[in-house]
C-alpha cells in the first residue's frame, strides 16, 4: 500500500484568476506529486512502517532524527491534501452560524479574523504554511516553517494557506499578501472548517 496524489476536490480552472489552472498544474501536479514520490520511495526501504496509515507515517518520523527525509516528504503530501480541502470556488462558501460565533469570540469578528490571518501568513519567514486550528474552545492562528504541522503536537487543523513562493509565485509573483488576502476573502473553503469542527477528520491519504 503506497500513498497516493488525491484528485483536486474542485476543477482546477475554477479558482482563477486567484488561483490559475497553470498553476495547479505545477503545485498539485508536480510538487505534489512529487512529495508523494518520494515519500512512498523512502518507505519502500522501510517496513515497520510501510502500509501504516499517513498520520502514524508523520509521527514516528517526527520522532526519529533519522527520518528527516521522509518527514518532510509525508508531512508535505499531508499539508498539501488539507490545503486542496481549503480551498472552493470563490463564493461557494461561507461561515455557518456555529463557526461565525466561534469567530467572533476567538478573533473579534470576521474581518479580525482575515487581518490577523494574513499578517501571520506574511509574517511567517521563509517557506511554510499558515493554520487556523482549534484551541481548546476556541479558534487560533499559527504558522509552520518548511514541512512542520500542528498534528504533530496533537493540534486540530482545520484550515491551511501554503505560504511557500511555489503556491502563489506563478499567479501573484512576489506578492504574498495578495494571495493570502485571497485565500481569506474568496478561497477559503468554510465546509472544511465545519466538517473538521465537527470531528469529521479522515485520514488525509485516501490511497
Ligand atoms: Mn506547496
Amino acid at each position: 500500500m503506497a500513498f497516493s496524489l488525491p484528485a483536486l476536490p474542485f476543477d482546477r480552472a475554477s479558482l482563477a484568476p486567484a488561483l490559475s489552472a497553470e498553476s495547479f498544474d505545477y503545485h498539485h501536479g508536480k510538487h505534489h506529486k512529487a512529495y508523494v514520490d518520494t515519500a512512498n520511495t523512502l518507505l519502500a526501504d522501510l517496513p515497520a512502517l510501510g502500509g501504516k496509515p499517513l498520520e502514524d507515517v508523520i509521527r514516528a518520523a517526527a520522532a526519529d532524527p533519522a527520518l528527516g527525509k521522509l518527514f518532510n516528504n509525508a508531512a508535505q503530501h499531508w499539508n498539501h491534501s488539507l490545503f486542496w480541502q481549503s480551498l472552493s470556488v470563490p463564493g461557494s462558501t461561507k461561515p455557518s452560524a456555529a463557526v461565525t460565533t466561534l469567530i467572533d469570540a476567538s478573533f473579534g469578528g470576521l474581518d479580525k479574523f482575515k487581518t490577523a490571518f494574513v499578517a501571520a501568513a506574511v509574517g511567517q519567514f521563509g517557506s511554510g504554511w499558515a493554520w487556523l486550528v482549534k484551541d481548546g474552545d476556541r479558534l487560533a492562528i499559527r504558522t509552520t516553517g518548511n514541512a512542520a504541522l500542528p498534528l504533530v503536537d496533537g493540534q486540530l487543523a482545520l484550515a491551511v494557506c501554503d505560504v511557500w513562493e511555489h503556491a502563489y509565485y506563478i499567479d501573484h509573483r512576489n506578492a504574498r499578501a495578495a494571495f493570502v488576502q485571497a485565500f481569506v476573502d474568496s478561497l477559503l473553503n468554510w465546509t472544511t472548517v465545519e466538517s473538521r469542527l465537527a470531528g469529521k477528520v479522515p485520514s488525509m491519504d485516501q490511497g
